[in-house]
């Protein structure tokens, strides 16, 4: 979700990871899902979501492939005052260190790729196995084991699968119920446990419903029907740490939040907000709920609702031209989420430093070519936010090791031909 996702760091709505190719992985570890599909029953879309899942509790799903049994539980020492920002569910962290790893698609062989990271060094490098082209995916992580896994899904049959990821290898595998592909997954937290859950939408009928996730097991629950103008985004405005979901209504500007509480969602309304502007969920003064960063991209102007609950607080923000780009995520490790601006024409970044809706600092960072596109990660994990760049003429790619608004050291790391695209 980061590179064309970055925008919404916070955010696992369905599309933050449009820029993504299929997920293909290759041979080696696991037998192909095609044959696990056959020891599941198939079913269709909704009927099965609705009337199977819901409300009669838990389906296990096939898990045949158990090639080891997860580790214990290990949870390092937290770096970041923010959970959001140390989830293994929203910075891929398939070792569960505490320091950010890259995962790589090969868009012309289907080759993928994970590098665990150790600072600015690759410690490990693994292939994953391989799926065909319509395979899509989202991180998360489904056992709460801090180690982040991989929800795979068919956009050509709606076939779903959940790779449970120990490093650079895959734990266990299992295949889930097939659902319609109308049906778009985000990746959210909706009952407290440590495990993620997968949030769906049915972007043709607006039909929504939870899965509560156990490891490779769900439970399905319904939600109330939205007509399919509503875009949602994962956020957090409670203040237990569970998700709750951001509506956006696209062609009237509405907006409201369903709190989502044991399954059940109550609607709030918010404040209208004309379709020209773009909302991105953050956490700008570290309270351990959501707030809103507003673009709009006519005009440039910015905005920022501190949220109470669902009470927004609005603070104006300098205005920047349209070819600039947010990204946001906390490169002082204070646990208020900050903004870096890439200027997607000159190559220009400028990193503020946010306190709640004011910006502390506006400070430039060095210009690199317009090949150049940024992702994010605490790669070393000293709880900053780091910033890796890869060129996509060139294969060539450098990290930026960040201290606040300060590049503290640039440092290549090793160059991987043009079609590999990372996270
Ligand atoms: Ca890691
Ligand atoms: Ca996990
Ligand atoms: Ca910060
Ligand atoms: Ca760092």
């Amino acid at each position: 979700m980061f590179s064309s996702a970055n925008s919404s760091i916070f955010s696992t709505g369905s599309t933050s990871y449009s820029g993504l190719q299929p997920l293909q992985i290759s041979n080696t570890v696991v037998k192909p899902l095609d044959d696990l599909n056959t020891s599941w029953r198939q079913g269709s879309s909704s009927s099965l979501l609705l009337n199977d899942f819901n409300p009669s509790g838990n389906i296990e799903s096939s898990s045949a492939l158990q090639y080891q049994s997860l580790a214990t539980p290990q949870f390092q020492a937290a770096a970041n005052p923010n959970p959001f920002l140390r989830s293994p569910a929203i910075f891929p962290d398939f070792n569960g260190d505490g320091k950010t790893d890259k995962i790589w698609h090969n868009t012309q062989t289907g080759e993928n790729a994970i590098w665990l990271m150790d600072g600015t060094k690759v410690s490990s490098a693994a292939t994953l196995p391989k799926l065909g082209p319509e395979w899509d995916f989202r991180i998360a992580d489904f056992n709460g084991d801090g180690k982040t896994d991989v929800l795979l899904r068919n956009t050509k049959t709606g076939e779903n699968s959940v790779l449970l990821m120990d490093g650079t290898k895959i734990a266990s595998q299992a295949v889930l119920p097939t659902l319609d592909t109308a049906w778009t997954p985000s990746i959210g937290n909706f009952n407290g446990s440590l495990n993620t859950d997968i949030f769906w939408r049915n972007t043709k009928t607006g039909e929504n419903a939870l899965w509560l996730m156990n490891g490779t097991k769900a439970t399905g629950v319904s939600l109330p029907t939205l007509d399919p103008n509503w875009t949602s985004s994962i956020g957090s405005f409670k203040g237990n740490g569970t998700s709750d979901i951001l509506w956006r209504n696209q062609s009237t500007g509405q907006n409201a939040i369903w709190l989502v509480n044991n399954g059940k969602a109550t609607g709030v309304s918010l404040p209208t907000v004309g379709t020209s502007w773009t909302p991105t969920i953050a956490d700008f003064n570290g309270g351990l709920t959501s707030d809103i960063l507003w673009r709009n991209k006519d005009t440039g102007e910015n905005k920022v609702w501190l949220m109470n609950g669902t009470t927004p607080n609005e603070s104006a923000l300098p205005t920047l031209g349209a070819a600039w780009k947010a990204n946001i995520s906390d490169f002082n490790g204070d646990g208020k989420t900050d903004v870096l601006w890439h200027n997607t024409q000159t190559g220009e970044n400028t990193v503020w430093l946010m306190n709640g809706g004011t910006v502390t600092s506006a400070t430039a960072l060095p210009t690199l070519g317009t090949s150049w596109q940024p992702s994010f990660g605490d790669f070393n994990g000293d709880g900053k936010t780091d910033v890796f760049w890869r060129n996509y003429d060139t294969g060539e790619n450098t990290i930026w090791t960040m201290d606040g608004s300060k590049v503290t050291s640039t440092t290549s790391a090793p160059q991987l031909s043009k079609e590999w695209y990372t996270l």
